[in-house]
């Protein structure tokens, strides 16, 4: 047994340039561990709130008194506590908060605590962290969803849908996804700036768009699938996330890149159209948060050829996925840490989408760091698909690299199961 013998908090710096709260943990066995928290711009409502000091510094968004309430107010109520009861640390850090979103202490501190005891209990069990959270289940590396155009809010609007993904699931390995990946990536890259239309890139380091329309965006990157040599929706297949939150307002869903606006009806026969057009496999968040009817309606109308995942609609909270889901909205929820703010919430999270029988993929944010956390949660969890962005910019490749090393160091004993996920390819 080894007990938490000091929390340290301090203010370090995202992939945007804005603060953000890295947390450290020492035992009494000498161990450590170190965690930071990501975040998000394209928010759910319904996610644990982050503690910003406000004001004029940093845009408003320092960390200060994160930073302190987890030295006054987290680490007292930590010290001496059993690092491998992860369920019990949670749970007073939790009660030391007080609010039901997290907002006293913020879910940020939390977050990088909650992630930082993992880490530390890891090390003084002397396992990498996967293999702490595995124990002696035989693991796979999850498939990558890997960003090659981005939009939306991490892309001042220039296109309206937030994410197109290449989904890489013919590939043999998770080596492989990258290598394949790799090579849209550079093919989609090549092709813009042939058109003299490479802007650079957007917050996750997929390409900045510059299209006429989002339809146009789907093209172009089932062209640079072709470019690059492999078979649209037999080898790679393109995912996107909608994140629709950002672009609905009281009933009416508004392009704004384009000047078109849609009733739920009428955008579920778009989306309805791509699918049957495009080698599109994955929809995330195509309606907006608080629209639970879309969500049924377009799980109803192609939940069998579509996977079609809840992020800011579920936001990691295990009772919005058990409510949602028994009303037949979504086959997939997205599971994000700093949604809900501790690590035993996004395993309840998780435990609660298998009990629905609802898919998984672990989730980055929009603003992240070095921190490869989520790497070794989708690993040790079993979590069979992992999206953390583009390929470019270290804080995703960070993430991609450390899934190398995994693999590597499973040698022949790992499986990779990317091509029995999508059961009606
Ligand atoms: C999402 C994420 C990552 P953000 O919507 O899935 O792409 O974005 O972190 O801004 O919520
Ligand atoms: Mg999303």
């Amino acid at each position: 047994m080894s007990h938490i013998q000091s929390v340290v908090a301090r203010s370090v710096w995202d992939s945007r340039g804005c603060p953000t709260v890295e947390a450290q943990v020492t035992l009494s066995s000498g161990h450590t561990g170190r965690a930071i928290a990501p975040a998000g711009a394209s928010t759910g409502a319904g996610e644990a709130k982050e503690l910003r000091d406000g004001g004029h510094t940093f845009k408003g968004l320092g960390v200060g008194q994160a930073v302190r309430l987890v030295h006054e107010v987290v680490a007292p109520a930590l010290q001496g506590m059993d690092i491998h009861d992860q369920a019990a640390i949670d749970a007073a850090m939790c009660r030391a908060d007080g609010t039901p979103d997290k907002s006293r202490l913020g879910g940020n501190s939390l977050t990088a605590v909650s992630l930082a005891c993992l880490w530390a209990a890891s090390a003084h069990a002397d396992l990498p962290l996967w293999r702490y959270l595995s124990g002696s289940d035989e693991v796979s590396l999850p498939l990558p969803e890997i960003q090659i155009f981005g939009g939306g809010a991490h892309a001042k609007g220039s296109v309206d849908l937030q994410d197109f993904l290449a989904l890489p699931h013919g590939a043999r390995s998770f080596a492989q996804s990258l290598e394949w990946v790799a090579e849209v990536y550079h093919a989609a890259g090549k092709s813009l700036s042939q058109q003299g239309k490479n802007l650079g890139v957007a917050d996750e380091g997929g390409f900045w768009p510059q299209f006429g329309s989002n339809e146009a965006a789907i093209e172009a990157l089932v062209k640079a699938i072709e470019l690059a040599g492999f078979k649209p929706g037999v080898e790679v297949s393109i995912g996107l996330d909608l994140a629709a939150t950002q672009y609905h307002s009281a009933g009416v869903y508004h392009w704004r890149s384009e000047g078109r606006q849609f009733d739920r009806d009428q955008l579920l026969q778009v989306y309805e159209r791509w699918v049957n057009d495009y080698p599109i496999i994955s929809m995330e968040d195509g309606f907006a948060e608080d629209d639970t009817e879309g969500m049924r309606i377009m799980t109803a109308l192609l939940g069998d050829r579509l996977q079609i995942i809840g992020d800011d609609f579920f936001v990691t909270h295990a009772a919005q996925i058990a409510e949602r889901a028994a009303m037949g909205a979504c086959n997939a929820v997205l599971i994000k840490p700093n949604q809900v703010g501790t690590v035993s919430e996004t395993m309840a999270a998780l435990q609660t989408a298998k009990q629905h029988q609802l898919d998984s993929i672990i989730s980055a944010r929009s603003g992240e760091t070095e921190d490869v956390s989520i790497v070794h949660l989708a690993v040790g969890w079993g979590v069979p698909q992992l999206k953390v962005g583009s390929f470019s910019r270290s804080e995703r490749m960070a993430k991609w690299n450390e899934g190398l090393r995994i693999e590597q160091s499973l040698g022949r004993s790992g499986t990779y199961p990317a091509e029995h996920l999508f059961r009606w390819l």
